[in-house]
């Protein structure tokens, strides 16, 4: 096996000091994909399965603390000679997205982390629809990562113009591509963003066309199409599983299969609806909720036709969303808290009544 240079798939200085911090005994490796409790993490030697260590585990309050896909760790060996390698410890994010589990009570799962680009993928024909770019958005700008939206299937749009005028209203000072699967240079517009030590991630509806993007820019077909059909698509999500590919032209890209609506874990809505907040700044009360409050420039700017209502409505809604994935989130805190203190007092006990055996 070559040795593999880790600053070609993301490696960087940051990273490094980082690393001195831990010792001369561990390495350096990126965590390419997850199955359960078993990772694959890319290390100057290869890819090697790995876990996390006991001490990891048992310092984790909720899944964040875990590793995730394009995480940096810190790993006790570079092969697989002896068995799985042990992960000792997780680098600091340098950003870091992330969506609420459907359906869960208050958890929040890692989807990717340390990428530089996001693809947000929206195709021109089913699921062309700028209230779920908004969405996207404003969850992308809270990782930290640079998002561009990525349209795909232009060959069945027939006013590319207009929607791409539709698509800059909302999606402010953001860079768009436009990509097809039918012509050979369809999805050349994306290689600016991928170079050598750049990771990007893919994320949109099933369908859109994300793995047939990837497969292209691999140069061969490593991730299966089509898994979900129009006709049929519940319990399709065969594949949820995520994973790091280095493309042969440099640079590092992580496919999303399986993921539904992508629910807010949190995110910022000051980018992608600098619009509205801006005007929000010229209400007369510095609190408005911009519903029945007078002199409210918000309402005077729907009203004037200057911001979409539609536009407005899903800003409440997200900000909505948010609100309660906060509160979510600093209740999880707070149990966990609650958690470690009782079980702090329970070996305190037990520690207090093996004391008190031994002095009688
Ligand atoms: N017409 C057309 N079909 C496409 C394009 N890109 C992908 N498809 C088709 O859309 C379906 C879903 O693509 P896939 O890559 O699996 O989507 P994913 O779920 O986002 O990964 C497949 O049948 C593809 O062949 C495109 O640019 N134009
Ligand atoms: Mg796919
Ligand atoms: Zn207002």
């Amino acid at each position: 096996m070559n040795k593999i240079d880790l600053y070609d798939i993301g490696l960087s200085e940051r990273f490094i000091r980082e690393a001195t911090m831990y010792g001369d005994n561990l390495y350096l490796g990126r965590v390419s994909a997850q199955h359960k409790d078993i990772y694959k993490v890319i290390t100057e030697k290869g890819e090697i399965p790995a876990e996390v260590s006991g001490k990891l585990s048992y310092s984790a309050s909720s899944t964040v603390d875990y590793p995730a896909v394009g995480d940096w760790v810190m790993v006790d060996r570079v092969d697989s000679k002896s068995g799985n390698a042990i992960i000792h410890h997780l680098l600091t994010r340098k950003s870091c997205l992330e969506r609420k589990v459907a359906g869960a009570e208050y958890t929040s799962q890692i989807i990717a982390a340390n990428i530089d680009t996001v693809f947000i993928c929206m195709s021109l024909n089913n699921d062309y629809n700028l209230r779920r770019i908004e969405r996207y958005l404003s969850i992308v700008w809270e990782s930290m990562a640079m998002p561009v939206i990525a349209l795909t299937k232009t060959d069945l749009c027939n006013d590319l113009s207009i929607r791409l005028r539709e698509i800059k209203s909302v999606a402010l000072g953001v860079e768009v591509v436009v990509t097809s699967s039918m012509s050979s240079d369809g999805y050349t517009d994306l290689l600016k963003y991928l170079r050598k030590g750049k990771t990007s991630a893919f994320i949109g509806s099933s369908g859109v066309g994300k793995s047939t993007l990837i497969n292209r820019l691999m140069g061969k077909d490593v991730l299966s199409t089509k898994e979900i059909r129009a006709a049929d698509d519940k319990g399709r999500h065969t594949t949820t599983y995520r994973q790091l590919l280095v493309l042969p032209g440099g640079g590092v890209v992580l496919d999303t299969p399986g993921m539904r609506e992508l629910q807010l874990a949190s995110a910022d809505l000051s980018k992608s609806f600098a619009d509205i907040q801006e005007l929000a700044e010229k209400c007369y009360f510095r609190d408005c909720h911009h519903e029945s409050e007078p002199k409210c420039a918000v309402k005077k700017a729907i009203e004037d036709g200057i911001l979409p209502p539609k536009r407005f409505e899903n800003y409440k809604k997200l900000q909505q969303e948010m609100k309660c994935a906060e509160r979510k989130n600093t209740m999880t805190a707070a149990q966990a808290e609650k958690l470690k203190t009782i079980e702090m007092m329970g070996s305190l006990n037990e520690q207090k009544k093996v004391s008190k055996k031994k002095k009688r």
